[in-house]
This record gives structure tokens, C-alpha cells and sequence, in this order.
């Protein structure tokens, strides 16, 4: 198994509810390391960038509009499968599909309001996390 790297957004909704601490306790708890993290607020402009790939989609203004309507927690997450690991933690996009215990069925509010972000792929995983952090600021 390979050591990986996965980016992790904590989304407004759970920063608005001060879930942080909670999310990175599932984490943790699974086995990832959070080697680097800083809270944000993105513009619209930000999230609109980050979000590119979804442009076509019917829901990417929704989705920026609200990844810019209050600050994030981007972080780092390091471990054995990283990526993998944190989308079984993270739990199905659609909290009404998400297993028990998941990020997702114990906080998120919506399929769009959904607490978490996370890369689903080595080569998203790379460019997202240049996207937010310089090669100094991983300490793993
Ligand atoms: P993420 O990228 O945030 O980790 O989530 P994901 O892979 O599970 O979902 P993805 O299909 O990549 O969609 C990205 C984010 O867009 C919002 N979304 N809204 N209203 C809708 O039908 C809808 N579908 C997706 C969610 O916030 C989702 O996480
Ligand atoms: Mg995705």
C-alpha cells in the first residue's frame, strides 16, 4: 500500500456550525495526519477556480456561491490509501446515501451543503492541494 496525500476542505456549513474539531477527530481516528491546515474565506472568483471542473454542471454558481459565503478549513491529509480512506470517511455526496458514521450522515444539511470536500484521484489530489499550499507549508 502506498502512502498518499489528499486535499480536504471543511466547508462553510460545518464551519458555521463549529464542527471542525469533530471532523478532524474522524480523521485522526482513521488513521490520517493532518500535515498541513489553514482557515480561509474564498472569493467567489477562488471557488469558481477551484471548482472549474464543474462548470457545466447545473449546481456550480450554487456551489461556489456558497463555498464563498464563509471561511473554509483547507488541510492536508497524509496516510496509507489517503485518497480512498478519506472518501470512505467522508461518506456518499448525497447525506441521504451515506453509510453510518460517516462525515457526511452524522453533519452535512444537504447534497450541496455536505461539510467536506475531498480529492477523488492521485492526479486531482497533486493539483488541488498545489491549488491551496505551497511545497513548505506540508510538514509530514
Ligand atoms: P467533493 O468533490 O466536494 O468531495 O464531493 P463529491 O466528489 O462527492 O461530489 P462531486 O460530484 O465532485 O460534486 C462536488 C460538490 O458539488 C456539490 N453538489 N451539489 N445540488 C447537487 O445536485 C449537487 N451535486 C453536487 C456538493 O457540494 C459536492 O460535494
Ligand atoms: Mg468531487
Amino acid at each position: 500500500m502506498a502512502t498518499e496525500r489528499t486535499l480536504s476542505i471543511i466547508k462553510p456549513d460545518a464551519t458555521n456550525r463549529n464542527l471542525t474539531g469533530k471532523i478532524n477527530a474522524k480523521f485522526e481516528d482513521a488513521g490520517l495526519r493532518i500535515i498541513a491546515q489553514k482557515r480561509i474565506h474564498l472569493t467567489p472568483a477562488q471557488a469558481g477556480q477551484f471548482y472549474e471542473v464543474h462548470k457545466e454542471r447545473p449546481f456550480y454558481s450554487e456551489l461556489c456561491e456558497f463555498m464563498a459565503s464563509a471561511p473554509v478549513v483547507v488541510q492536508v491529509l497524509e496516510g496509507e490509501n489517503a485518497i480512498a480512506k478519506n472518501r470512505e470517511v467522508m461518506g456518499a455526496t448525497n447525506p441521504a446515501n451515506a453509510d453510518e458514521g460517516t462525515i457526511r450522515k452524522e453533519f452535512a444539511l444537504s447534497v450541496g451543503e455536505n461539510s467536506v470536500h475531498g480529492s477523488d484521484a492521485p492526479e486531482t489530489a497533486a493539483q488541488e492541494i498545489a491549488f491551496f499550499f505551497s511545497g513548505l507549508e506540508l510538514v509530514g
